[in-house]
């Protein structure tokens, strides 16, 4: 069959397939997906590497599921096993999906973009959100940077976006869903993502933890489940942080312990909303010297 026919024989039927998000570290693939699914499924915060796991993203419309796998911003400085789990975890992402969308920032391509470009695969259909367009004074500023990426030859379509406020996104999903195979939902209609609860909680404390702290404590820290309980409506959580060092721990508690009630009261107020019914949190702080080169730690925490 010609392409004409075949393009027109499907027209009508049910797609589905999956989108990995890529792009270098804090260009806003997180605030894409959660913008896309009209929910927080994954994680975000204002700091580069928060991102460490895959978690899909789950639109199902009226013809279309699309899962939008959300990847750790590719790192380009190894410096830890933790660090080369997650640039990994990108490769594997993107070796089994049907599509994929680079997120770049508007305006500004950098070398860590063009590495990222580079580990597409070649048959892998791609497009390219150009995002925070919000934040762009002088959208003449998109030309340029859409001249460059055309050049290559490489993307179905370059849409300048804004995942904060929401422009533009109607456009990216409508070019997402031509890159789509026709086929039958992976995931029930009403699944938002793959992720269970306990993987959920996890994130929200880190999140807190990337949101409320300086620049040294986030990273190294790693945050485990140790027990999830149903009693009846409420769910009882215990939650470990682990951090690298003493200091850490300290700065984590905050005096008098008011670092760490500040940290474990937003993210229950999280939890409670997405889980819809109370939480009991309780959040203790440990010290492992070195987890994020420790095989057994990273398995423990799913990297
Ligand atoms: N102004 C503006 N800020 C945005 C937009 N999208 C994301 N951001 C901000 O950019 C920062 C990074 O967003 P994330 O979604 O965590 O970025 P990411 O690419 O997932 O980052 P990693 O997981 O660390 O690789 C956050 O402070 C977001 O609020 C946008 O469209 N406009
Ligand atoms: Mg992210």
């Amino acid at each position: 069959m010609a392409l004409r026919a075949v393009a027109e024989a499907e027209a009508g039927k049910f797609r589905c397939g999956l989108i990995a998000i890529v792009g270098r570290p804090n260009v806003g693939k997180s605030t894409l997906v959660n913008r896309l699914v009209g929910a927080r499924v994954t994680i975000t915060s204002p700091k580069a590497q928060t991102t460490r796991h895959r978690v899909n993203g789950i639109v199902t419309n009226a013809d279309t599921q699309f899962v939008f796998v959300d990847t750790p911003g590719f790192q380009t400085k190894h410096r830890s096993r933790l660090n080369d789990r997650m640039n990994r975890t990108v490769t594997q992402s993107i070796a089994d999906v049907d599509a994929a969308i680079l997120v770049v920032e508007a305006g500004r391509t950098t070398d860590a973009d063009r590495t990222v470009i580079r580990l597409l695969p070649a048959g892998t259909p791609a497009l390219v959100a150009q995002n925070k367009l919000d934040r762009l004074k002088d959208r003449n500023a998109l030309l340029p940077q859409m001249a460059e990426l055309s050049a290559l030859d490489r993307f179905a379509a370059i849409v300048p976006v804004s995942a904060e406020k929401g422009e533009g996104v109607q456009a990216l999903v409508a070019e997402a869903r031509k890159l789509l195979p026709v086929g039958e939902p992976l995931f029930d209609a009403d699944a938002i993502t793959d992720r269970d609860e306990r993987f959920i909680a996890a994130e929200f404390v880190r999140e807190k933890i990337f949101r409320l702290l300086g620049e040294e404590v986030p990273y190294a820290t790693a945050v485990a489940i140790e027990r999830f309980v149903h009693e009846g409506e409420m769910r009882r959580i215990e939650a470990t942080v682990y951090v690298d060092r003493d200091n850490q721990r300290a700065i984590l508690l905050g005096a008098g312990g008011a670092q760490m009630k500040a940290l474990a009261s937003a993210a229950r107020a999280d939890m409670e909303r997405m889980f819809g019914g109370p939480v009991f949190l309780a959040v203790h702080v440990r010290v492992r010297r070195g987890w994020a080169d420790d095989e057994t730690l990273l398995a423990r925490f799913g990297y």
